[in-house]
């Protein structure tokens, strides 16, 4: 019998992609496809490959019968569902960040480490952070030929990581903006936004994003990182294997609506030609190398969103540092980085229920 798919907040922004991701199979592994949101969402009706489903309620009952249930939900809900899911006989996926750290539960890229999926002792699978995810394909493919050793990453994150009132408070500023001479006095960004009753205050991030750079994302942690940066570093370590690899991100959010963008330099144990790393790069099918900087070729976020693959470019061997590449790297961090590599990781576990 085919298995049984659930879509746990199917109504939400990342739910949405997933449906869309789902619908644009040429053919799925599942039997029933099971649409579960809050209360709030239950009676809605979506329709998936054709067919009219009825959003149900999350509850306890509503996991009967499920074998794959995929959770694209706050860390709160996960933390208390994913549980009740494996119980009942599922195995989660989960893109929240509840279990990623958890020693129990593999941290899967499929064309990573898909084999760990198999070795799941809370019946809980976890999807990294999208910005960690954006880099793995491309860092994965490099450290089976070279050895990752260290890791400088500098992120270009997207507004939509924040949900929709972040997509909606940057559209709001470009509005607000939109055809005033702004930009050329510090502080003249912030005066138009407050006087078209936009204070910075009342916004999801901690400055003016539009015609601006903001130097965070995330929550304070330890020493002055932010929960971001330390989640490229953790996550990096546990999908590639390498416990003791050398990480420093910047996490950096810029006026972009979807896609992150990394600034990535590696080093790795063994000497590394750029020409080497193109056809590595080239031979993977989920990166996508654009990297012609005579004809000023690269990948760009307004190029990429929308497109599964993540795309790699201005490959450059660093001059002062031995054995160490610089590249840039774009992903859609509502596809790859979150909905696409959850599902991507319920398809693996077909045959391996
Ligand atoms: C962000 N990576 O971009 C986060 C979302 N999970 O804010």
């Amino acid at each position: 019998m085919s298995p049984t798919l659930a879509l746990v907040g199917a109504t939400g922004a990342v739910g949405t992609v997933m449906i869309e991701i789902i619908n644009g199979r040429p053919s799925v592994p599942w039997g029933e496809i099971r649409l579960i949101a809050s209360p709030r969402s239950a009676g809605k009706r979506i329709t998936v490959r054709g067919e009219e489903l009825t959003v149900v309620a999350l509850s306890p009952e509503a996991f009967d019968g499920v074998d794959v249930a995929m959770f694209d939900v706050p860390d709160e809900v996960s933390a208390q569902w994913a549980p009740i899911a494996a119980e009942r006989g599922a195995v989660a996926v989960d893109n929240s960040g509840a279990f990623r750290m958890d020693p129990d539960v593999p941290l899967v890229v499929p064309e990573v480490n898909a084999d760990e999926i198999s070795a799941r002792p809370k019946g809980i699978i976890a999807n990294p952070n999208c910005t960690t995810l954006s880099m793995m394909a491309a860092l994965g493919a490099l450290h089976r030929e070279f050895g990752l050793r260290e890791l400088v990453v500098a992120s270009y994150q997207a507004a939509s990581g924040g949900g929709q009132s972040a997509i909606d408070r940057l559209y709001g500023e470009l509005e607000a903006l939109a055809g005033k001479q702004v930009g050329v006095r510090a502080g003249d960004v912030r005066e138009a936004l407050e006087a078209a009753g936009l204070p910075v205050s009342e916004s999801p991030f901690p400055a003016p994003l539009a015609l601006n750079v903001v130097p965070w994302a995330g929550s304070l942690k330890d020493d002055g990182w932010t929960s971001e940066e330390l989640k490229v570093r953790n996550e990096s370590r546990k999908i590639l294997g390498i416990p003791d690899l050398k990480v420093s991100a910047t996490c950096v959010r810029v006026p972009v609506v979807t896609t992150h963008s990394l600034a990535v330099h590696a080093t790795f144990a063994r000497e590394v030609t750029v020409e080497q790393a193109h056809k590595i790069l080239a031979e993977q099918p989920t990166i996508v190398l654009v990297d012609d900087p005579a004809a000023k070729k690269f990948p760009t976020p307004a190029d990429v969103v929308g497109e599964d693959p993540t795309y790699v470019g201005r490959v450059r061997q660093a001059l002062d540092f031995p054995n160490t590449l610089d590249f840039f790297v774009c992903g859609d961090n509502l596809r790859k980085g979150a909905a696409l590599n959850t599902y991507e990781i319920a398809e693996e576990l077909v045959g391996r229920l």
